[in-house]
């Protein structure tokens, strides 16, 4: 009789946590396949119109009323491929120059007031943000290339092709981790079998999405009945010897666990869902 009743619990628990696990990764492709309509929407109306149809207002206007179709994203933003050769001349059109997002006194680039920030020193090339929507303005004029994470992406996302993710870090102005996903956007003479190389030259920017991981995670198991029962773990397994928490407090607990994968659609990035009883039997 016991071990039935144990049995049962397994498999409660392993439903439960596939089905948030399921929900979750179905969330964050759906948000995936519109950032990525997002970097073609850019290629089509502001780098493949002459003069651009879009506008940092117009930009703000169609990502805000369109938030709703990005579930578990807080913001998306447009950097542009600017070489030093162009910097004068981008930085005169723009009527402001590009900034770093990494300087002496961190805390002030994590306020991300944007007079604190220095310009950015020489650098062969940058990515400055020139679109966002209103929940990241903050970001308009850093050079996305300047911060470690966004700059990793930056060159896969433009090598690749793909849509792809960081690993989790602080975002800017906020206080918990999160992970950004990049999509470059390309000129329009780009084959379809190109090669890294080829890619990389017919850079012309790159669409990213913000994803706020603990407050998005936990809207979303809010929605959810009979979340008192589980308790739920997400972790970036990516280097499978220090996991690291993305959401949920830190657990010693020992008991019943179950592991649901979860693929968020970077193959070279590894997810997990981890699930226990809030209470033993
Ligand atoms: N967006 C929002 N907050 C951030 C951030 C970011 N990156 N990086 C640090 N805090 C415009 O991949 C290009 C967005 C980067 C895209």
């Amino acid at each position: 009789l016991n071990k039935d009743i144990n049995l049962r619990r397994r498999e409660t628990l392993t439903n439960m946590c596939d089905e948030r696990a399921r929900m979750l990764q179905d969330q964050f492709n759906v948000s995936m396949n519109h950032v990525h309509a997002l970097a073609i929407l850019v290629s089509t109306f502001h780098h493949g119109k002459h003069p651009s149809a879009i506008d940092q207002k117009t930009f703000g206007e169609y990502t805000e009323r369109t938030a709703f179709e990005r579930p578990l994203t807080s913001g998306v933003a447009y950097a542009l491929k600017v070489l030093h050769s162009e910097r004068e001349q981008f930085e005169k059109e723009h009527g402001w120059t590009i900034k770093k997002m990494e300087t002496e006194d961190q805390t002030l680039v994590q306020d991300c007031i944007l007079e604190n920030l220095d310009p950015s020193p020489i650098q062969d090339e940058y990515a400055p943000v020139i679109f966002s929507q209103e929940t990241v303005s903050h970001i308009v004029s850093i050079d996305m290339m300047s911060g470690k994470e966004d700059r990793e992406n930056i060159l896969r996302a433009r090598a690749s092709g793909k849509g792809v993710l960081t690993s989790p870090f602080k975002l800017l102005k906020s206080n918990h981790l999160g992970v950004v996903l990049t999509f470059a956007v390309y000129n329009a003479d780009l084959p379809p079998d190109a090669t890294p190389e080829q890619r990389i030259e017919a850079t012309v920017g790159y669409l990213g999405a913000s994803y706020d991981v603990p407050s998005l995670v936990k809207k979303l198991l809010h929605q959810l009945a009979s979340k008192q029962t589980i308790v739920v773990n997400v972790y970036d397994t990516t280097n499978a010897s220090a996991p690291i928490n993305m959401y949920g407090t830190n657990v010693t607990d020992t008991g019943l666990l179950h592991i649901s994968n979860l693929d968020f659609g970077d193959p070279a990035r590894k997810h997990e869902m981890h699930c226990r009883f809030k209470q033993k039997p």
